[in-house]
């Protein structure tokens, strides 16, 4: 091998190595502007109107009508959240006032059998 060839060889390395640099930095700068859209998509989202509310539910007794309930409430179209709670007997309802309201939400509990006070 001659002192030449392995001066070219060194070169391509060195051209490799400054490409692979810049790809990786043109990652790590596309992949920054990814997180930064995705920031964007989450604080958008979380911006749309939910209302919530906190209802007193009578009737439940178990674990079954936690789950009862809550399925139910899921079910109602516009509903973002529904957390039950047998020990203080309430359901936090977290909806979306343009497709639902409290009546839908209501009736969805008593269809199951149970009664709600909101306040
Ligand atoms: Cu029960």
């Amino acid at each position: 091998m001659s002192p030449f060839k392995i001066r070219s060889a060194n070169l391509k390395l060195q051209k490799m190595k400054a490409m692979i640099y810049t790809l990786g930095i043109f990652l790590f700068l596309s992949c920054g502007q990814a997180n930064k859209k995705t920031n964007e998509k989450n604080e958008a989202s979380a911006s749309t109107e939910l209302t919530e509310v906190t209802l007193h539910i009578g009737g439940m007794t178990c674990a079954m009508c936690v789950a009862s309930i809550e399925k139910g409430v899921s079910e109602v179209k516009g509903v973002e959240y529904v957390k039950v709670a047998l020990n203080d007997s309430t359901a936090i309802v977290r909806f979306s006032d343009a497709k639902t309201g409290m009546d839908e939400i209501k009736k969805a509990v008593e269809k199951r059998g149970y009664t709600v006070k909101s306040n």
